[in-house]
């Protein structure tokens, strides 16, 4: 963490009303470093959030935030619209005393970087595991009713924080090339897992090469839809708010439905070691699969809704594969507790594929039962 004084002089540079009395790290993202600032003692003090963006990531912050300021500026008009109070549907961002969304500490000083600020929502969680199929259900809602938020977002108008996120063929190229130029010397160690990211090319290719034809619709979709991004309210169990805008971007709905499930309906921590403990809970996937197709029913084709199971597959083979390259090129990329933390997330992600593999027929009549009985066209 770093000092507290280097924290306080970075939060100054913001509309924060005073001074913060209490700073705690925030550990759960695997890129920013993320900060909960308290401005006083009382329960009903405001607080913030402050967070550094990860620029070796996120090579252009000022662009990541005007998309940031566009995209909660459009949900927050959807909601007013609604008649609904905005306060926790929707990250607020803090005006900096440049007028940005943004504040820029000098190369050379402590905290130097790109930092912003947003209001921290209060009484909510943002689960890392979640358990109760209810609650997974809130979860599909929740990043189902974004999506669906978005529908009239102009894409043009948003870049790309980070190019190729989800293109999965070009991540390919990019791990044979980690592969071959071996920079860690870890290569030899890893025949196994680079044998199995080497059988599922052609899966890797399938949401792609749909995207190219034109049979899934490019959308303005989330791309880091793990369950801890969207806030779940402590009273009422309500999905509230998604969090976490830096990779909104055009992309399939596949993505965002599939990155959630491979979180949410595993049994196991993403770092798991003991891989007997790491299944796929048919039941969990059904609850936030029923969450999310409510919310995106009217939105999304007929072929994409059957094709949602596809997303699963493929965001965990190349999760496992952007573990997997960052162990070869030495990690450069995740944050890591160890040397072994990105190999061993890779085996989990590769335990979690091969028992999606397993159920994949039932996850797609589970779909199909739901686009059926519903009203989607
Ligand atoms: C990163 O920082 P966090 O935890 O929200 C990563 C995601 C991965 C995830 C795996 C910008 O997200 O793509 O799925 O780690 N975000 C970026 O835990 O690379
Ligand atoms: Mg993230």
């Amino acid at each position: 963490m770093l000092h507290h004084d280097t924290i306080l002089e970075i939060a100054s540079h913001f509309d924060l009303g005073g001074t913060p009395v209490a700073v705690k790290e925030l550990t759960a993202g695997n890129i920013n470093i993320t900060y909960r600032l308290d401005m006083g003692a009382e329960a009903d003090a405001p607080r913030y959030v402050l967070q550094r963006i990860n620029t070796g990531a996120f090579r252009d912050p000022d662009s990541l935030m005007e998309n940031v300021r566009r995209v909660t500026a459009h949900i927050r008009a959807g909601l007013e619209t609604e008649g609904v109070d905005t306060e926790r549907r929707v990250l607020h961002f803090v005006t900096a005393e440049n007028g940005t969304l943004l504040y820029t500490a000098p190369a050379g000083t402590a905290g130097e970087g790109a930092w912003r600020a947003y209001r921290y929502v209060d009484d909510v969680t943002a689960y890392d595991r979640i358990e109760h199929p209810s609650t997974l259900y809130e979860a599909g809602r929740g990043f189902g009713e974004f999506q669906t938020r978005l529908a009239d977002f102009p894409a043009e108008v948003l870049s790309e924080t980070i190019p190729h996120f989800h293109d999965t063929p070009y991540r390919y190229d990019t791990f044979c090339r980690s592969v071959e130029a071996d920079r860690a010397g870890r290569a030899a160690e890893v025949t196994e897992e680079i044998a199995f990211i080497n059988s599922r090319r052609e899966l890797m290719r399938s949401i792609v090469d749909r995207l190219a034809t034109g049979e899934l619709p490019l959308r303005v979709t989330h791309n880091d839809t793990k369950v801890n991004n969207v806030l779940i309210d402590n009273q009422t169990g309500r999905a509230l708010c998604v969090i976490d805008l830096d990779t909104v971007m055009p992309g399939s709905s596949l993505y965002d439905y599939g990155d959630a499930v491979r979180f949410g309906a595993c049994t196991a921590a993403e770092d798991e070691e003991d891989l007997s403990k790491i299944d796929f809970d048919m039941t969990l996937f059904e609850a936030f699969t029923r969450g999310f197709v409510e919310m995106t029913a009217t939105n999304l084709t007929r072929d994409e809704l059957l094709l949602l199971p596809l997303g699963a597959l493929v965001l965990t083979c190349e999760l496992a594969m952007r573990f997997l390259t960052d162990y070869l090129d030495g990690d450069v990329y995740f944050k890591t507790r160890c040397p072994a933390h990105n190999l061993v997330r890779t085996r989990a992600q590769m335990q979690l594929l091969c028992k999606m593999e397993e159920k994949y027929d039932a996850m797609c009549a589970f779909v199909a039962s739901l686009v059926d009985g519903g009203d989607a066209s």
